[in-house]
């Protein structure tokens, strides 16, 4: 549909009107309600050898602690000064070095750490400690305090991936801070993977909260989960083999807003072409590889971060045994009856 011409007395009554905080729905419409997504966020690879040397570097030029979090974001280039990674989601590099704290506080923008580089380093969220390794997947549920140190010895660099963006349009967002830089720990390390992460519930166990009580999802149970299904070769022809981290209490996705996932490719394994209203944020963990994102290609291995906007079809093609991290809104979307996907390219198959 387009617009309806704009004759003279219409651009004077436009005019007018305009004066009175109104505008005509038929000028905009094709605008506001397109036919299928149309997105600002672009396809884009942060190779990790590239960016490594520039999250060092701002471990000399400034600490931790003064930053409060020492971060640099990973900025879409379609859309440049917003932080944000897609349109709904923000994502970040974040460097602690041995000996260092990032101060405790509270927001309720939910958070999730992938861990790229180093272990050791810990975090805590509500009175409970959990050392980090590369590959683990940790959450900062909404309004939950947490805090940082790293204890080790080497430097650790995760992702952080956030939905502030998200809350920020629904003009949700609170911070607190805690009175001293580190919040006191009420629980034992270990003790919400000791309760919660076996396939068992404590009996009369009751969760009322929208999040799982499990915050750390150790990569060493992640890979043996992949190793033990790839055995049946039952290999999705979009996702090969691909796996949703999920809240033990309900099956939810961990997080209320925020879906997080882990992804087998075997060697020379080539996906078919997939799309998704949901963009896809992702870190290859092992293996080389290519993802063509709307008919380009962009060449992926360990540790670099690449995203697929909305919408956009793709597919994978591995070079190697790939395993492929990945986040999006999904959680967020599927809650309010948004979500779609189209399988493989035919245009007669409807999207659901
Ligand atoms: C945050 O709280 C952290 O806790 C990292 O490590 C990145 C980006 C935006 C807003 C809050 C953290 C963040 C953040």
């Amino acid at each position: 549909m387009n617009a309806p011409k704009v004759t003279p007395e219409r651009q004077d009554y436009y005019n007018k009107i305009d004066q009175k905080s109104m505008t005509p729905l038929w000028e905009v419409l094709a605008n506001l309600v397109t036919k299928e997504p149309v997105s600002p966020c672009q396809p884009h690879i942060w190779k990790w050898d590239d960016v490594y040397p520039n999250v060092m570097e701002a471990g000399s030029l400034i600490t931790a602690q003064e930053a409060e979090r020492r971060v640099l974001i990973l900025e879409n280039p379609g859309m440049r000064g917003d932080s944000r990674i897609t349109h709904s989601l923000y994502a970040g590099l974040q460097l602690i070095l041995p000996g260092e704290i990032a101060v405790a506080h509270r927001h309720t923008a939910s958070a999730l750490r992938f861990i790229l580089h180093g272990g050791g380093a810990y975090t805590a969220v509500d009175g409970e400690k959990t050392i980090m390794e590369q590959g683990d997947f940790v959450v900062t549920p909404p309004w939950t305090w947490h805090d940082h140190g790293n204890d080790s010895d080497e430097p650790m660099i995760w992702m952080d991936g956030l939905d502030v963006p998200l809350v920020n349009t629904m003009d949700t967002s609170f911070v607190e801070f805690w009175d001293e830089d580190s919040q006191p720990l009420d629980r034992p390390v270990n003790y919400s993977p000791d309760h919660y992460s076996h396939n068992m519930l404590p009996v009369g166990y009751e969760n009322s909260k929208p999040y799982s009580p499990i915050f750390n999802y150790p990569y060493a149970r992640t890979r043996e989960t992949l190793e033990g299904m790839r055995k049946y070769e039952d290999w999705d022809a979009c996702h090969g083999l691909k796996v949703q981290y999920i809240n033990p209490v309900n099956g939810d996705f961990a997080m209320p807003t925020i879906s997080t996932f882990m992804q087998l490719l075997p060697k020379d394994f080539t996906t078919t072409p997939y799309r998704s209203t949901d963009g896809m944020v992702y870190s290859p963990v092992e293996g080389t590889g290519r993802t063509i994102i709307g008919g380009k290609a962009y060449e992926w291995g360990p540790k670099d971060v690449f995203v697929v906007p909305s919408w956009v079809p793709h597919h994978h093609e591995a070079s190697e045994d790939a395993v492929l991290f990945s986040f999006s809104d999904r959680s967020a979307q599927t809650k309010l009856g948004l979500w779609r996907e189209q399988r493989g390219n035919d245009p007669k198959s409807e999207p659901h």
